[in-house]
């Protein structure tokens, strides 16, 4: 499953690192999805990170995704974009990217998961699982029980974010989810490389027991 692991990159929570820098860790340790998340930069910082990361993804095989700016997502080549309920509309979105691009679309409830996939989403991200202080205003967490649900009413790949550690991983993927998205718990760690490897294996491990 290409969503397996999904990280998502933050250079404020590492100070010293950049996207790339966090990228080519993530990916050593086995990601299988960076995305490219930064509120901060400017457009053409962001495209010149942007492009960085692409060409590492490309050399990796692995998917690369840019958080809300669509603009920068097709003019670095990225693999899709990713979208809240607050950025450009599934719909006016899937006009403007080019075919097959992937549109993954945050959902905070079972109506905007079928929403997203009836709008043509290629993934839904339920945000947030658990409460994080990495985005504050991401507001409580919906609890597994969200995922669940939304397994149950839709067939796209339906990932998990917000607050997932090594020591609830399991009831995350338990509950239905088809991949994890990470941002603290790897980026805050002292060995990024081998905290990705770790999460990869306790997804490998709790996906082949909760078959
Ligand atoms: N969207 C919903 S929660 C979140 C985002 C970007 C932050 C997830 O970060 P962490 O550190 O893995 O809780
Ligand atoms: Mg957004």
């Amino acid at each position: 499953m290409p969503y397996d692991l999904y990280v998502v990159t933050d250079a404020k929570l590492k100070i010293g690192l950049t996207h790339q820098q966090i990228a080519k860790k993530a990916l050593a340790g086995g990601a299988d999805v960076i995305q490219l998340r930064d509120k901060a930069m400017t457009g053409r910082e962001l495209f010149n990170t942007a492009c960085k990361i692409r060409e590492i993804t490309r050399n990796a095989g692995t998917l690369f995704i840019v958080n809300d700016r669509i603009d920068i997502a097709i003019a670095s080549g990225a693999d899709g974009v990713h979208l809240g309920q607050d950025d450009l509309p599934l719909c006016e979105a899937r006009q403007i990217v080019p075919e097959d691009f992937i549109i993954g679309v945050s959902v905070g409830s079972v109506a905007e998961a079928v929403n997203a996939e009836a709008g043509g989403a290629d993934y839904v991200a339920v945000s947030p699982v658990f409460g994080t202080g990495t985005k504050p205003d991401a507001g409580p967490g919906h609890g597994t029980t969200l995922i669940t649900a939304i397994k149950q009413n839709i067939s796209i790949p339906v990932i998990g974010i917000g607050g997932i550690q090594k020591e609830n991983i399991r009831e995350v993927l338990v509950a239905g989810a088809d991949g994890v998205a990470v941002i603290s718990a790897i980026i805050n760690s002292d060995d990024i490389v081998k905290t990705t490897q770790e999460f990869k294996s306790l997804i490998r491990h709790n996906k082949q027991t909760s078959l």
